[in-house]
């Protein structure tokens, strides 16, 4: 990539930082400083290694995602936001995906008292307003990566994980964007494809509340939520039928003694939009210092 592109891959990323934040702070949401290392992080469902700093006698987990300090940090103000450094140590093979790197930001938030509905209207707001804000300021910059932005027209259509994975198989994610011509919700995954804290439908068992979002024309993975489990009970029974040591959640579960309170939200890969608003071919385009699984990084 030559210098003109890299810069307007750098103006797009700094356009979507600041729109993502006014947009955000107009709904009354505050800004968390990121939490880098803890006792407990996010266990995901794919298998990624371990990345754990040992330090003052304990272990520290590089974060994977803040879901945890999410839920922990409604408790204080119902609208929190993140733009969060998470680590994940992804297999090397997943180098040529397009769509992975082993650090990235996400843009996590978490809403009390909201359920799926709600977040899944916010999430559609917060994407039309950054395609917007990106189109009208980020003009050079688009041409000069010969990108045309499609225009978004929410509501987005909804498929359950169901439908998806009978249509395309469960590896659906690549098809069904493919095949999008706009953005789409999967939603409703089964428990055993999503982590535990994903909160289960109490009238649907082993139907999980809750969703990604998919850009259109292949470009993957957009955004990926739902509501939470927050009952320590529920949270122990789900870390059960997972397989998972309780012992290693205990933090988590002390939380939720106390009282965790009900919430929704989702976290948004930041290079991974930046990607689809430039329309470019890999996320490690957008990172003057990227982080791609199996390759040397030289700074
Ligand atoms: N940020 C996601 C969420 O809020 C979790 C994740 O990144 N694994 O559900």
């Amino acid at each position: 990539m030559n210098d003109v592109r890299q810069v307007a891959v750098l103006k797009i990323t700094s356009e979507v930082l600041s729109a993502a934040r006014a947009f955000l702070a107009r709904e009354g949401f505050l800004e968390l400083l990121p939490v880098i290392l803890a006792p407990v992080t996010d266990p995901l469902h794919h298998a990624t290694e371990r990345a754990v700093v040992a330090a003052y006698g304990q272990e520290w987990h590089l974060t994977r995602s803040m879901i945890f300090h999410k839920q922990a940090a409604v408790r204080v103000w119902d609208k929190i936001f993140c733009f969060s450094p998470n680590v994940r140590l992804e297999p090397p093979e997943r180098a040529g995906t397009g769509r992975h790197l082993f650090e990235f930001v996400q843009l996590d938030l978490e809403v009390r008292g909201a359920d799926r509905d709600a977040v899944i209207a916010l999430g559609e707001r917060l994407l039309v307003h950054v395609v917007e804000q990106v189109r009208d300021r980020c003009r050079p910059a688009l041409a000069a990566l010969g990108r045309e932005l499609p225009t978004l027209r929410p509501p987005f259509p909804r498929v359950t994980w169901r439908e998806a994975a009978a249509r395309y198989g469960s590896n659906f994610e690549e098809r069904l964007s493919a095949e999008s011509e706009g953005p789409v919700w999967v939603v409703d995954f089964p428990g055993e494809a999503r982590e535990f804290y994903d909160r289960e439908d109490p009238a649907r068992p082993g139907i999980l509340v809750d969703m990604d979002l998919l850009y259109p024309d292949g470009f993957g993975e957009a955004l990926s939520g739902g509501e939470r489990e927050h009952e320590a009970d529920r949270i122990r029974r789900r870390i059960l039928a997972q397989g998972l040591p309780p012992a290693a959640y205990a933090p988590l579960l002390a939380l939720a003694e106390e009282g965790l309170p009900p919430s929704a939200g989702f976290g948004i890969g930041v290079e991974r939009l930046v990607r689809f608003l430039g329309g470019l071919s890999h996320v490690g385009e957008v990172r003057l210092f990227p982080r791609v699984p199996g390759v040397h990084a030289v700074l």
